[in-house]
This record gives C-alpha cells, structure tokens and sequence, in this order.
C-alpha cells in the first residue's frame, strides 16, 4: 500500500435547505472523515491506500466500509467496535463557512488503540498519513497514532501530518503541548498557515514561518491557503503555486484533505514540488463544488485531462 492512514468516518447530515440547523426538515446523508477522505482521493488518483479504523456494527459503519471498498481502499485493517459510528451535522448559513456538530464522544473511533495497529502494515507503506484530530479522539487513539508513527519512524516510512487542528476537540492554549510533538517526528507537514502559527506559538508568516517548521523536524513544508494558492517548501526548493480557479463553491470541507491527496500522490510520482500543487490544488477546487466532502474528488484520468500540459505525464 503507498499510504496508509488512520482516523475517524462519521456519518454526515447536509441539509437539504440552507439555515438555522433547527428549522431545517430534511438532511441528505452522506459519509466522510478527514482520513477517510484522504484515503479515498490517494485511491481514485491511482495509487494504493489503506484506511485504518474503528466503525460501529450499524448501518453507517456498513455505508462506509462499502464507499471505501467500491473506491478500492484497503480495509483489511478495520476493526468492528460495538459503539456506535459517529456522526456530524452541517449548518449552512448564509456568507458563512458551513458550521458542523459533533456527535462523536464515545463513538466507534474514539474505541481504536495500540492493538488496532500492525506494524507490518505500517513498515510496508511508502507514506504513513495522521491528522491532528485522531488523537483528540481519546486516549486510545493518542495512542495507536503514536504507535503508527513510532513504527514508521524506527522503519524509515515517510510521516505526513496535515494538523486538521478543530478547536472543537481542543482549547487553542492547549495546541503546542499536542501538536508541536507530532510536527517533530512528522517528515511532511500539510497545514494552513494559522494552524502553524497555532502550533508555533508565532505571529511570523511566509517564509519565515516555513523556515521555523524546517528547523524542528520536518524536510516538507506545503502551506495551503485555500483561494489564494499554496507554497511547498523543502531543506533545497521552494515552490508557490496559484490556486485553481473555482466558479461556485458549495461547500469547502473536504477540499483540504482532497489538496492532501493530490500533493502526496503526485509527490510520490515524484513530480516537482511546483506540479505536486498544482495537482493539490485541482483537487481541492474539484471537493468544493459538491455538498459530500470527497465526492467531488476526480479520477486519475480526470486530473490528466483537466491540467491538460500543465501535468508533466502529458508533457
Ligand atoms: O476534513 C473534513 C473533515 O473535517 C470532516 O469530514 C469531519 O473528519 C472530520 C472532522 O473530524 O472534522
């Protein structure tokens, strides 16, 4: 498997109407999770993924176990857990980023721990791939992210951490006690600047701020900064990049584990840092235009034609 992740899927509530979440009558149900989607994008862009996890023996558990297989995702390493599969609402409110409600405490997930990781899988992958929510799940999970990284490290497996940092699951004065670990012992950092300024405990930005992450542990910095592009930032090379123009944005969440993808999957191509944003970039624009978070999400062959001679396959 090229990338092998662990986290949490949730059933997912979109209204079918925008405005305040109790006057809305009808929801669309989807599934996703930050790593869940990941999986997915890595998957529908040709190369191989494995999603580690937890789900409920209930029907969203069933629902995403089946999305994961018809998109081809390893699930050899999903473990049933008799809690229930999470779930979440989206609130959609006029010029606003879309809300979303947790009903995750206790949830199937927050049951995955140290015995749901074989390390066999994990030295076998060229990328492991953690977010920051995992470990926010419980104590357990803390633990089964810090066993996947302690066996990737000690294997030399690339570590990628997109933080994913949501201050629903953590005060921000508690972020650097949390975080700042996970970038130390991550190779490859995926984030938005102000989840790095969150972790660093800085006001700086830019290159200054990449220069900071590269001086504690990791070799890639990829900044994400949604409608104003992206920059990747290695101990050689730097790298920005525009973002790909988007007419009508339905709903952003998603986009960013879909710019994960797109970056990892061509950086394992080994496509330049410059081409690996643009392909991170496309896929994160392509999330935006559907309400489910990796629907929208395009294929190997899509992605080719879309950048047309802009993607070095076609060059
Ligand atoms: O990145 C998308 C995720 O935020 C969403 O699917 C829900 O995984 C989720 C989370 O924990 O926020």
């Amino acid at each position: 498997v090229d990338i092998v992740t662990l986290g949490e899927a949730m059933a997912v509530m979109v209204p079918a109407s925008p405005g305040p979440l109790r006057h809305v009558r009808t929801f669309d149900k989807h599934v996703a999770g930050a790593e869940f989607n990941l999986a997915i994008g890595v998957a529908r862009l040709g190369l191989t993924s494995g999603w580690i996890s937890r789900i409920g023996q209930d029907g969203f558990g069933a629902e995403i176990l089946g999305v994961l297989r018809s998109e081809g995702v390893d699930v050899r390493h999903v473990n049933a857990s008799p809690r229930p599969t999470g779930l979440y609402f989206k609130e959609y409110l006029p010029g606003r980023e879309p809300h979303v409600y947790y009903y995750r405490t206790g949830s199937a997930a927050a049951d995955l721990g140290p015995a749901d990781i074989d390390p066999d899988y994990i030295r076998g992958a060229r990328v492991l791939h953690v977010t920051g929510i995992t470990p926010l799940l419980s104590q357990s999970s803390a633990q089964a992210v810090q066993k996947a990284m302690e066996v990737a490290r000690s294997s030399g497996v690339t570590i990628s951490l997109d933080p994913n940092i949501r201050f629903k699951l953590i005060d921000r004065q508690a972020v650097p006690g949390v975080f700042l670990p996970l970038v130390q012992a991550s190779d490859i950092i995926l984030a938005g600047e102000s989840e790095i300024q969150a972790i660093l405990g800085t006001a700086s930005s830019g290159e200054a701020l990449e220069q900071q992450i590269l001086g504690i542990g990791p070799r890639l910095v990829v900044t994400k900064r949604g409608s104003s592009g992206a920059s990747a930032r290695s101990l050689s090379e730097r790298a920005e990049e525009v973002a790909f123009p988007v007419q009508h944005v339905v709903d952003p969440i998603g986009a960013g584990d879909g710019f994960d993808a797109g970056f990892l999957a061509a950086w394992l191509r080994g496509w330049s840092l410059r081409d690996s944003l643009r392909l991170a970039n496309l896929v994160g624009a392509c999330a935006t235009g559907v309400h489910g978070d990796y629907e929208g999400y395009p294929t190997w062959g899509e992605a080719l034609t879309i950048l047309g001679g802009d993607a070095p396959d076609n060059r």
